[in-house]
């Protein structure tokens, strides 16, 4: 519902505005008017049921990399060796076999596979997510990933990422690789194919420094920036992010107490992701002490094929409640309104006037989702007041 501002940081989170024994009257797409049926004075050439079920506004996704070919589970005989993420990388696989997989993938596959995992996550209750190129690194294939984003589908809100600084090509450096994004970035600015430029901020990727010089002069250039910050190596990302005036820091597993505080004097979203996390064996990000410093926290799946391959918002719904400690309302903030806020997005919020992308829940409080372990709660999913979903 209307908060009256447009994220929600540190303790202002444990809120949520409730109505009880509500309606929720729209006209073709739009929110038009809700109160409690008590109050309800409109009549309606349509009328649903919500008895004893839930409607939340649709939810919103602000990181994934779901547009790309193959797969990678050929790699987890490797993993579960003991190698890491990054010496598998290391090896010329993870990211780069997802490159050569996805350089080998007509636009059309691209695009049927992407809608694929779209309509998963529509039955997941998700209705508007941020999609990163990142699996090209070169011109064409970079292109090809961010045009097949383009109209792909009314179903979904879609946000579209550059990240064409996601990983160094096996035949070059990181110097080589970051002046050929800023030329595609220069090149393309005008296109209207990208709203946001991210970058792999990770030991053996990309340093703080150029990551810094990349982003700085991507801001410039007019674009949002993103960064993927200590997911695996506290180099220092949440600082960087929070200096930079990022729109999101993602990860931040490792982050320093430092940075946290520098995150939560700014309006940039910790965007967390838990799932990979948990697809990792790893530790998980700091989100109560995150809270704590102020905070805007947003949660995402980071659906990607190599360190969470998870398209289930609600699972990661229960991640954070049971790993970061998060609270339901902290949690159903941080999948509506603060990942909204990071993307510049006018959605996650139900509220008269507002796109009428709703999701009718099974579930007669919102401590249930979250409490409801790696299950689907859906019972509808409304995209524009037009039924998209229905799980049955
Ligand atoms: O394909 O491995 N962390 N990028 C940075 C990813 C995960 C996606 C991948
Ligand atoms: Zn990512």
């Amino acid at each position: 519902m209307d908060y009256g501002k447009p994220y929600l940081r540190g303790k202002e989170l444990d809120q949520l505005k409730i109505v009880e024994h509500a309606y929720l009257y729209i006209v073709n797409d739009k929110v038009v008017d809700y109160g409690t049926m008590e109050e309800m004075n409109h009549s309606a050439n349509v009328v649903i049921d919500c008895t004893n079920k839930m409607i939340t506004p649709g939810l919103v996704d602000p990181h994934t990399h779901l547009i790309f070919g193959g797969s990678r589970e050929k790699e987890i005989a490797l993993k579960l060796q003991g190698a890491s993420y990054l010496e598998i990388l290391n090896m010329g696989l993870g990211i780069h076999s997802t490159v050569e997989a996805t350089k080998n993938a007509s636009i059309n596959e691209l695009q049927e596979k992407a809608l694929k995992v779209i309509d998963t996550m529509n039955g997941f209750g998700v209705t508007s997510l941020e999609c990163k190129s990142g699996y090209g690194l070169d011109e064409d294939t970079e292109l090809k990933q961010l045009k097949a984003l383009v109209n792909l589908t009314n179903n979904m809100n879609i946000k579209s990422t550059f990240l064409g600084a996601h990983a160094i090509p096996k035949d070059s450096d990181s110097k080589t690789q970051l002046s050929k994004m800023i030329s595609f970035i220069e090149k393309y600015k005008d296109s209207n194919l990208f709203q946001f430029v991210d970058i792999f901020c990770e030991d053996s990727v990309f340093n703080i420094a150029e990551s810094e010089e990349y982003l700085l002069k991507s801001k410039e250039l007019g674009f949002g920036i993103r960064i993927h910050g200590d997911e695996i190596k506290p180099l220092g990302g949440a600082e960087l992010a929070a200096r930079i005036g990022a729109n999101s820091a993602d990860h931040l597993i490792g982050s320093s107490i430092e940075g946290i505080k520098a995150l939560g004097k700014s309006n940039t979203v910790c965007n967390l992701l838990p799932g990979t996390s948990f697809y990792l064996n790893k530790s998980y990000a700091k989100a109560r002490t995150m809270i704590d410093n102020n905070c805007i926290i947003g949660l995402s799946t980071d659906y990607n094929p190599g360190s969470s391959p998870c398209e289930n918002i609600q699972f990661i719904m229960n991640l954070a409640l049971l790993k970061y400690k998060m609270t339901p309302k902290e949690i159903w903030n941080a999948v509506t309104i603060n990942p909204a806020y990071s993307l510049n997005l006018n959605a996650g919020t139900l509220k008269i006037g507002s796109t009428a992308d709703f999701v009718i829940w099974n579930a007669q409080n919102h401590e249930y989702v979250v409490y409801h372990n790696a299950v689907n709660d859906v019972d509808k999913v409304y995209k524009s007041g037009k039924l998209i979903k229905e799980v049955v």
